[in-house]
């Protein structure tokens, strides 16, 4: 496993590899992930509550996340294409094993963009089948003002988050409070058109029983 920094958030668990990926993986990564999305393109979706959110997502794996007036889950297929959300790219299987050591590889990668005034409210990852399983997030492109809290009420501590940083919630902060504050437009030209790509690995489906689970 690759090493990594503890970043003290009031919860053990928040990993950050600073410059994980070097400029060259991070754009071929990006001309990668911008091919595939050309069979899933990014849509806006809405919260169960019907407001949109400011940021574009699209998925790729078996699994893609996604949130509509029938709330957030996990499925095999793009709500408005229909169709099966095309295959994570082997790079990313291969740094989640690198990086999380989990036993068993991401099933789901979530591709969310932001442009402009886009930014992510404080929320939980609990969607997935396994909440022990980490969730790791890879960061392309613009910084972005990352919060994490260890309770509700609390600020909780920001992290920058630039092209190329990868960060994994595990253990007890897998459950922290996170969101995106604000991206801080045009400080890479590393996406064309502008903004911040983020992708989150996940093991959101039951896991297999490798890892005891
Ligand atoms: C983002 N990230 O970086 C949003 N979730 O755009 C997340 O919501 C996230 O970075 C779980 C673990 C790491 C993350
Ligand atoms: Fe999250």
């Amino acid at each position: 496993m690759r090493r990594f920094h503890e970043i003290d958030t009031g919860m053990a668990g928040f990993r950050l590899w600073p410059g994980g990926l070097s400029t060259p993986e991070q754009a071929g990564l990006v001309e990668q992930v911008t091919a595939v999305l050309e069979t899933a393109p990014l849509y806006r979706p809405v919260t169960p509550g019907g407001r949109p959110f400011s940021v574009r997502m699209s998925n790729l794996g078996p699994l893609g996340w996604v949130s509509d007036r029938g709330g957030y889950r996990y499925q095999a297929t793009h709500p408005e294409t229909g169709a099966a959300w095309p295959p994570m790219p082997e790079r990313l299987i291969d740094l989640w094993g690198d990086l999380t050591g989990w036993p068993e590889p991401p099933d789901a990668c979530l591709v969310n963009l932001y442009r402009g005034e886009a930014r992510m409210g404080l929320h939980q990852d609990r969607d997935e089948a396994d909440l022990t399983a980490p969730v790791l997030s890879i960061s392309l492109g613009d910084t972005a003002v990352f919060r994490v809290a260890p309770a509700e009420g609390v600020r909780g501590r920001a992290v920058k988050l630039a092209s190329g940083d990868i960060c994994a919630l595990t253990g007890p902060a897998r459950l922290a409070r996170h969101g995106i504050d604000r991206i801080l437009a045009g400080s890479s030209g590393l996406i064309p058109g502008g903004g911040r790509i983020n992708l989150t690995l996940r093991r959101a489906g039951p896991g297999t029983g490798a890892s005891g689970s």
